[in-house]
């Protein structure tokens, strides 16, 4: 007989005579102790791996939130870089353009310059100087573009009197044919109407498109005539 079957026929008689109702009870609310414990601990683990999806579905929101904010961010920029871009080649072209029609227009002015304007040697006040010109048929020059301004410029390096002036009204700046000044390319502070000034001069020492003053109408200056019919014979 091995010892397995010796406890077998034992055991029962044992727990029989030596009070087997408590031992019983006892092993009950151990077991009720076990259970309320096990429950406990599942509980606190369910609540710390709730919390531990929580956290995880809040980082990667955030997460979420910054790459596309970044994106957008990426996004912007670069549609504001490629809009820079285009507008500088815009810009580009149109200077290109701009400067293309500026030397050709010049070409023309310098093919009929020997024709249509004289350029005096000597020096008057300006009705003088207006008067010599409408003696040959022509006026005073008168300049209301860029291109002409950077021709007539061109040819002097002293002051000369133009086709412009506000002697009739003061402020009131009028071309030799009655026309109204629209565009100047007045020196710096110019004109300034105090002092007599009503006569307006080229002073080719100045920046190209910045050379009018406004001047003493005595003053003794060169000139320009435009359109004369007959060359003069001296100026
Ligand atoms: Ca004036
Ligand atoms: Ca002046």
């Amino acid at each position: 007989m091995d010892l397995d079957s010796i406890y077998q026929n034992i055991e029962p008689e044992d727990v029989k005579d030596t009070g087997g109702p408590q031992i019983q009870s006892q092993s009950q609310n151990e077991g009720q102790t076990q259970k309320q414990r096990g429950s406990t601990c599942f509980m606190w683990m369910t609540v710390c791996l709730g919390m531990i999806c929580v956290l995880l579905l809040v980082s990667i929101i955030v997460q979420h939130i910054s790459i596309t904010s970044e994106r957008d961010l990426f996004s912007s920029t670069a549609e504001e870089f490629n809009q820079t871009i285009n507008s500088l080649q815009h810009k580009n072209t149109e200077l290109t353009l701009k400067k293309l029609k500026l030397e050709n227009e010049l070409r023309k002015l310098y093919k009929q310059g020997k024709d249509r304007f004289f350029i005096s040697s000597e020096s008057k006040n300006w009705s003088e100087s207006r008067q010599y010109c409408r003696d040959r048929g022509g006026d005073l020059v008168i300049i209301k573009n860029e291109v002409k301004q950077r021709f007539i410029t061109s040819f002097f390096k002293q002051r000369v009197w133009i086709g412009l002036t506000d002697i009739q009204q003061e402020g009131n700046m009028k071309w030799v044919d009655n026309s109204i000044l629209s565009q100047g390319f007045w020196e710096e502070s110019e004109p300034n109407v105090s002092g007599g000034e009503d006569c307006i001069e080229i002073n080719p020492t100045s920046p190209v498109l910045n050379n009018w003053n406004d001047e003493s109408c005595s003053s003794m200056r060169k000139w320009v005539c435009e359109n004369v019919t007959s060359v003069p014979a001296s100026s």
